[in-house]
């Protein structure tokens, strides 16, 4: 897997992992940081799609960002590449190495630092699970402002490494919005803080904001300061049926219209990723009759009555003007978890049957859902999509509320014929309705070599000099990115 997952890169001249350098890293962490043994490391090696593999033959956990600041001088002085790593649940081989990189897990940093119950600003080492953060901010009334299906393993400092976007970026809005600042320890080691930073700051360039989005690549998150709104009272959630994908535009336009400030999420599934997620569950799907589309609306407001007469009240329009043509909703906590699920659990379903190609793309509105015919036609014409073939099936979903599409190829093993009827044409396609490649996962190893469809020279070489001016040495994160 490894030799095949990655070809046409050759190591780069790092040095290689010795005694000694163990030794140094030993004098800096005690001994359960340090995991050495293969079958242990394994976990870390391997990415959360089994798709990408490295050989690292050292894991370390710091507890400390003092302790993060020694390992990353050390490496720099040595010459020894790093990979930093969160939850590891990254989408595009990212997180993990690509040949014996040293893996720095940030899981050992994980401690609440504060948070101002006035102002809702949190303070949390990188290392916290996300799933804890919005736990811990619950019992004070607030709420993370993300969410995603990966929210039990991700962490903080993950999610903000790779500008995630998740289920609720409708409401409110990116990372690059909610970040107020961030600990990071620079690849010389060096710790620089913006983590007191308050919600306006106009002194100098918003440094903050190049390592959101940059997937370890300019420096280690240690820490992380994130403005969190006031959780919402009441959450509602209803799932539709339709006919068509002019008609899950259309309900979207209503939604926004007469839902207004409480919608909070918008998502889109196929009929597809249906069949592939009721697979998986084995549970009956909430909506009795077949549909070629389904939506799930999610509301959040603070008052449940008005809040529920609103969501009834545009249903119905909805049914009567025949934009969509069926619906349920949840009348409890529970069901609301359950509709969710059905959503949630596409992504581990569709890589139960043996693995899945992922493409995370923007595309504007009208072309977004073309793009799974696109794919799903060619495969067919390549004779590579039905039973006995590679291809289980092309399905399409996402968030249309933010204008994200992922096309998920289940296949039944890693295929290179399958990734090269694939790859470059979606990409191409995409470049082709002026969409983005990478809409919320990043680059990571899988789209390095294509960033050049979203990015102009210019751009690409503005993203090389910061590079070098922030990673002279390139320990951080190599064969990655751009
Ligand atoms: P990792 O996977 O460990 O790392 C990701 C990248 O960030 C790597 O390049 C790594 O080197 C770097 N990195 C991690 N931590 C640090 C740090 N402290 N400092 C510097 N660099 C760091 N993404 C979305 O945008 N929206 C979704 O809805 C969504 N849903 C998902 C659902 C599932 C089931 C899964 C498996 C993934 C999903 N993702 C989603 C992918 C998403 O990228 C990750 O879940 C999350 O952002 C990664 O966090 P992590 O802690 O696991 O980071
Ligand atoms: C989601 O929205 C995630 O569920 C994962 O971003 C998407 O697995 C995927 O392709
Ligand atoms: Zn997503």
């Amino acid at each position: 897997l490894t030799k095949d997952s990655y070809p046409n890169v050759a190591r780069a001249n790092y040095a290689k992992l010795t005694d000694e350098h163990i030794a140094k890293f030993q004098e800096i962490l005690s001994s359960n940081q340090l995991i050495t043994d293969k079958d242990e490391l394994l976990n870390y090696n391997e990415d959360w799609m089994k798709k990408y593999r490295g050989e690292s033959q050292l894991l370390l956990k710091p507890k400390t960002t003092e302790e993060v600041s020694e390992i990353i001088k050390y490496a720099s002085e040595q010459n020894l590449a790093v990979v930093p790593q969160g939850g590891n649940t990254g989408l595009v081989g990212g997180s993990v190495p690509v040949f014996d990189e040293i893996i720095l897990s940030l899981a050992g940093l994980n401690k609440f630092r504060s948070f101002d119950s006035t102002s809702g600003i949190l303070k949390v080492d990188s290392g916290v699970i996300l799933e804890n953060a919005d736990n811990f901010l619950k019992e004070q009334g607030y709420i993370f402002p993300l969410d995603l299906g990966a929210k039990g393993s991700c962490h903080v400092g993950g999610v903000v490494a790779t500008n995630a976007g998740g289920l609720r970026l409708l409401r409110y809005g990116s990372l690059h919005g909610s970040v107020l600042g961030l600990e990071v320890v620079l690849p010389n080691g060096e710790i620089v803080s913006s983590i007191n930073a308050l919600r306006k700051d106009n002194t100098g360039y918003d440094l903050k904001q190049l390592f959101i989005g940059s997937e370890g690549t300019l420096g280690v998150i240690t820490g992380v300061s994130i403005l969190c709104p006031p959780r919402p009272k009441s959450f509602n959630v209803a799932f539709l049926g339709v006919e068509s994908y002019d008609k899950v535009k259309e309900t979207f336009v209503k939604a926004k219209a007469e839902l207004g400030e409480i919608l909070s999420a918008f998502e889109l599934m196929d009929h597809n990723s249906q069949v592939l997620t009721k697979n998986h569950l084995k549970t009956s799907h909430p909506l009795e009759e077949e549909h070629p589309f389904y939506i799930l609306i999610e509301t959040s407001g603070s008052n449940n009555t008005h809040d529920m007469e609103k969501l009834e009240a545009f249903l119905e329009n909805a049914f009567e003007s025949e934009t969509i043509s069926d619906g349920v909703i949840a009348q409890d906590e529970t069901q609301i978890k359950t509709l969710w699920n059905w959503r949630e659990s596409i992504p581990e379903s569709s890589q139960i049957g043996g693995g899945v190609y992922k493409y995370d793309v923007s595309i504007p509105l009208d072309d977004l859902y073309e793009l799974t015919n696109a794919a799903r036609e060619r495969l067919i014409e390549a004779d590579l999509l039905g039973e006995g073939k590679p291809v289980i099936d092309a399905v399409g979903y996402g968030h249309v509320g933010d204008g994200n599409l992922h096309l998920n190829v289940a296949v039944r093993h890693y295929d290179k014929a399958v990734e090269k009827c694939l790859e470059p044409f979606v990409y191409e396609w995409v470049s082709g309705k002026n969409g983005s490649i990478s809409a919320e996962h990043g680059l990571g190893f899988q789209k390095k070599n294509y960033i050049g469809y979203s990015k102009s020279e210019a751009e690409i070489k503005l993203i090389k000099q910061l590079k070098g001016l922030y990673d002279p040495k390139a320990i951080l994160n190599p064969y990655k990115y751009v």
